[in-house]
């Protein structure tokens, strides 16, 4: 279904130095971390350069369904924490974008990929937000189930990004909990605020278990990024994971799961859920989603207005380094 930058480099494998590339994957199955100096197989830098980036955009333009609605926000209170909220993401991104060029290439280059279409970032973010119990939702089970994607991506073998992700997932743990405590507001709030609550949940819920991307036997990357421990576990084993903890989560706050087949399976320990639809996520990453090409403009249209910004940046920096050469 994909090129994937695994294939695109597969050839590449087979030119690299048998010895070089035993020694990195000793260091990798000894659990130490790859620096940006040391020498890696080209198709690990692209692998990372592709996830690293994608995540980082993934920060960045997430940071538009949520900035929807700051101006609208319930309260003085709830303005304050979603803006507090929305500039984490934007900081998160920016570790991301820095944790990328290590690598060696370059933002602009990463930038315009984005803005061109060429590179993805999470599906989940060409949803619209509709009502304010999304704020709430996306918290909950957006940052949830980003939180359950990257505490593995902490240990993951590459050093910028496996420190990048220690502070966000601190900070991811605080978002989610705000979300939740919207939900607990409204779901205990008037049968309005409740059924506000609940359309939101039955919205956000399938494309919350998309993130975690397609099942593992479709999915063309998982296989060499866990040998890599790029990865740490699988799309599917991450997606159990979220429902397990989510359930009694909706539960407990007298909300009901858009899910017919969810059961408790007691033999496996485990939820069993329904099937997801696999043609919605993929349509959706080739960029049909609800709100893609808005998303896209945003974006575009913040990089036109911040020009000065980075002009002014460089102006600074030449006159600071001309008064330090003289
Ligand atoms: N959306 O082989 P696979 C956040 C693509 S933001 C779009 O399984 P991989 C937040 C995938 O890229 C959270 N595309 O790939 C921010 C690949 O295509 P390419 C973002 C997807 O990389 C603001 C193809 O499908 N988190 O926290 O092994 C507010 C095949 O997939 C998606 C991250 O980015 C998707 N959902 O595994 C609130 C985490 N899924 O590139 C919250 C870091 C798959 O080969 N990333 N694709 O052409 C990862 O952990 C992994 O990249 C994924 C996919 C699990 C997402």
């Amino acid at each position: 279904m994909y090129t994937t930058e695994l294939q695109k480099t597969a050839s590449l494998g087979a030119t690299e130095d048998p010895e070089r590339l035993a020694a990195f994957e000793a260091r990798v199955a000894a659990d130490e971390f790859i620096e940006p100096k040391d020498w890696m197989p080209e198709a690990y830098r692209r692998t990372l350069t592709r996830q690293i980036s994608q995540h980082a955009h993934s920060e960045i333009v997430g940071m538009l369904p949520e900035g929807n609605w700051i101006g609208r926000a319930p309260s003085l209170r709830r303005k304050a924490i979603l803006l507090a909220k929305v500039q984490d993401e934007a900081g998160h991104g920016l570790y991301l974008y820095s944790a990328a060029e290590t690598l060696g290439t370059s933002r602009e280059e990463m930038i315009e990929a984005l803005h061109s279409g060429k590179a993805k970032y999470s599906t989940i973010f060409n949803y619209p937000t509709l009502t304010w119990a999304d704020i709430g939702a996306i918290g909950w089970l957006v940052d949830g189930a980003a939180i359950m994607n990257q505490v593995p991506l902490q240990r993951t073998s590459y050093g910028p990004y496996a420190r990048a992700m220690v502070r966000v997932c601190k900070e991811e743990s605080f978002h989610q909990r705000q979300g939740y405590e919207i939900m607990m507001v409204l779901a205990a709030g008037t049968p309005d605020q409740k059924r506000m609550a609940q359309d939101a949940l039955n919205r956000w819920w399938w494309p919350s278990l998309m993130m975690f991307g397609p099942p593992d036997a479709d999915s063309p990357n998982t296989a060499q990024s866990m040998r890599w421990r790029i990865k740490r576990e699988t799309n599917d084993e991450l997606r159990q994971k979220f429902v397990d903890i989510t359930v009694p989560q909706a539960d407990a706050l007298g909300l009901s799961v858009p899910d017919p087949a969810l059961r408790w399976d007691k033999a496996r320990g485990h939820y069993d859920y329904g099937e997801i639809d696999w043609e919605e996520f993929y349509a959706v990453v080739r960029g049909e989603g609800p709100v893609a090409k808005e998303r896209i403009a945003a974006r575009r249209q913040a990089w036109e207005d911040g020009a000065w910004v980075r002009d002014a940046a460089a102006a600074h920096a030449r006159k600071h380094g001309r008064r330090e050469a003289a």
